[in-house]
């Protein structure tokens, strides 16, 4: 019996890598693993057996998920897992272009609350570092204000590797020692510079499709595959699946369950109908809209995410949330 890691899935065979050798097979699942919802995704621990057919190795069992990254078919109300076993979120961001989107970060905030795993965040670009158009540090200390987890912050440039962090504590060997042997997903925006990092991380042992950015500032996708990558150090979870900013698959009393400081304070709102707004009467936060302190633009920050992020799913059918 051979116990191995799933790196690439297609719809019967999947490519295994054995845990201890570090060798790549190709194996076949067994007919009820496949059968009814269940299936076989990328970072799955399998147990396999040799067989005396083509492919000669076949699945006999998946050990139980430490988590999942998945989504949720609207439709159908149903789970479809992408990827499981993954140790560490990499939210990737530019410090110059495309320009920093909170709305983009506080989606795979949401995600990471949501599939159960760790999240870090990366300030790319460093090298074009404007403070007149991006404050990192407001934005470090935002993160941390609206996360339950310690999200840690690191300040690099991808091009430039002898770059020093010169407004966070960590810089690019931080980032490195702290995803020493994880399995990592890296999200963020077209254009951020994953491809980069990636590179750059694996002392460019690992060099991912890129493409340099458009005139409008905009990338557009390079990567197209869905599997685990080697990268050395550390394992890279790389899936076109996950690319989606859209929470339309998010339901709205889902969604106030991720922001549990601010649902305690909406009950001290005069009216339960309430929208939050400057001018809402009786709202219970509608100070934090003019207030100069930190805090409370912190907490306004906060609430814009929720409100932005409500008035989104609102607009789409809602559907009943079920207990996957
Ligand atoms: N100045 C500067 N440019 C960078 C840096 N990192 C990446 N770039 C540039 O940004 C562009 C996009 O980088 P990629 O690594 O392809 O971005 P990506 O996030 O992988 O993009 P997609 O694959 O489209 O999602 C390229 O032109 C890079 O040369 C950096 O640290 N500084
Ligand atoms: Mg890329
Ligand atoms: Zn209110």
């Amino acid at each position: 019996m051979i116990k191995a890691k799933i790196i690439k899935s297609s719809q019967r065979d999947f490519q295994c890598k054995d845990i201890d050798s570090r060798k790549v097979f190709t194996a076949r699942a067994k007919g009820n693993l496949l059968k009814g919802d269940q299936n076989i995704v990328v970072g799955d621990n399998v147990e396999i057996e040799e067989i005396n057919d083509d492919p000669f190795f076949q699945i006999t069992s998946v050990e139980k998920r430490k988590n999942e990254i998945f989504r949720v078919l609207v439709r159908e109300a149903k789970k479809k897992v992408i990827a499981s076993n993954c140790d560490i979120i990499v939210i990737i961001t530019a410090a110059s272009t495309p320009s920093y989107k909170r709305g983009i970060v506080d989606r795979f905030l949401l995600r990471s609350l949501q599939w159960g795993i760790d999240v870090i965040c990366v300030f790319n670009k460093m090298d074009q570092y404007d403070p007149h158009n991006f404050d990192i540090l407001f934005e470090e200390k935002r993160l941390n204000f609206s996360s339950s987890y310690k999200i840690n912050c690191f300040e690099i440039s991808a091009r430039d590797k002898n770059y020093n962090p010169r407004y966070l504590s960590k810089g690019v060997a931080d980032l490195k020692m702290y995803l020493c042997g994880k399995t990592a997903l890296f999200v963020g925006q077209s254009g951020v510079g994953k491809s980069h990092t990636i590179s750059t991380l694996t002392e460019g042992k690992v060099n991912l499709k890129t493409k340099e950015i458009g005139k409008v500032g905009k990338g557009t996708h390079t990567t197209t595959w869905s599997e685990i990558i080697d990268c050395g150090p550390f394992d890279l979870i790389d899936s076109p699946g996950i690319r989606s900013f859209s929470l339309d698959d998010v339901c709205i009393d889902e969604l106030d369950s991720f922001y549990p400081d601010l649902t305690i304070q909406f009950g001290k709102c005069k009216f339960s109908n309430c929208k939050h707004m400057m001018d809402s009467i009786g709202c219970s936060l509608s100070h934090w809209y003019t207030s100069s302190s930190e805090l409370e633009k912190l907490k306004l920050s906060r609430l814009e995410s929720y409100l932005k992020i409500k008035d989104e799913i609102t607009q789409l059918p809602q559907w009943q949330k079920k207990d996957y």
